[in-house]
């Protein structure tokens, strides 16, 4: 049960028992430090939080971005100057057979060393129905795991790439892999590109969230390709395992876009899903992305701390 009487200066409704609440009472442009303060309570208590009917341009979203982080763009756009804030457009005429940005269960950039901490994304044309993004907590699904499996879990480490999704050659191949693709993907299939694609990055299976200290079963759909020390056909079980676990509807939820909505996940405890069923609609979107840290396993015991109160107890 989470104690929502604890806010003073917004209110917080969470959507499910697990993942994500929306918050109300706050016009994001215009905001001090006490109300960023009690926001950035609920971004860690819910993972991912939802604002509405918010008016921001790409300079207000960046502004309120980086109060979280300092802002990040992860790839170079072709054509584009360098421009923190990303703007993502998806055309009335794209058939469904197009892929979209996001269209898996993943969390941002696993297969760097660094994964960004977090991403708020802003609607600017949202489709009359479909196109919702789904989230999924990654604290939450570590707790919902038997006991065995987490003592099990919690030596290994993963290997993450994006050979996952895209080959080893970038070129893609059947089932949920796809070939790398600009018009896509806004980004280029450079050299730099292919040695990241190559690349094999580990990071603990069992992490523990920099902040508030939770454990996080650090699963992150195609992008984990294996587990060191075992061969990638004896980890394939495990990994499937794991990916069905974490996306039980128990640890997730759905938001439904209109124009102004507003997400800010956590993106080293979450993962996310964007729907591709909105053929027919466009959907626009401004997406700034905020630097993150190397992801670090579990403390030692007594290490862990929890997440600080926002008041101290009276
Ligand atoms: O468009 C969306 O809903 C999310 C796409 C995505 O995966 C991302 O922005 O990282
Ligand atoms: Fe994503």
């Amino acid at each position: 049960m989470y104690d929502l009487s604890q806010y003073e200066k917004i209110r917080v409704e969470p959507l499910t028992a697990s993942t994500g609440a929306e918050i109300f009472d706050v016009d994001i442009a215009h905001i001090d430090d006490e109300i960023f303060a009690e926001i950035k309570h609920a971004f860690h208590e819910h993972t991912v939080i939802f604002f509405r009917d918010q008016n921001l341009d790409a300079d207000s979203l960046g502004a309120f971005a980086e109060r979280f982080a300092p802002l990040v763009t992860t790839y170079a756009r072709e054509g584009e100057a360098p421009n923190p804030v990303g703007r993502m457009h998806r055309a009335a005429d794209t058939p469904t057979s197009v892929r979209n940005l996001g269209d898996r269960w993943h969390a941002d950039q696993s297969s760097r060393e660094a994964p960004n901490m977090g991403v708020a994304l802003y609607c600017l044309e949202a489709p009359r129905y479909g196109g919702d993004t789904l989230f999924a907590n990654l604290c939450a699904a570590y707790e919902g795991l038997a006991p065995g499996l987490k003592a099990m879990c919690e030596p290994l480490i993963a290997l993450h790439s994006l050979a996952g999704i895209y080959g080893t050659d970038g070129r893609g191949g059947v089932g949920t892999t796809k070939p790398f693709s600009y018009e896509a993907e806004h980004v280029r299939l450079d050299d730099e590109m292919l040695e990241q694609i190559r690349k094999r990055i580990e990071h603990p299976l069992i992490c523990s969230h920099p902040e508030s200290g939770k454990p996080i079963l650090y699963v992150t759909g195609n992008h984990m390709v294996g587990i060191k020390d075992m061969n990638d056909l004896e980890a394939a079980p495990l990994l499937q395992l794991l990916n069905n676990h974490v996306v039980r509807p128990r640890f997730t939820c759905r938001f439904r876009w209109k124009k102004g909505s507003l997400a800010v996940w956590d993106n080293r405890c979450t993962q996310h899903f964007a729907v591709n069923d909105y053929a027919g609609f466009a959907r626009t979107m401004l997406r700034a992305e905020m630097a993150g840290t190397r992801p670090i396993g579990l403390a030692m015991p007594g290490d862990t701390a929890d997440p600080k109160p926002l008041k101290a107890a009276s």
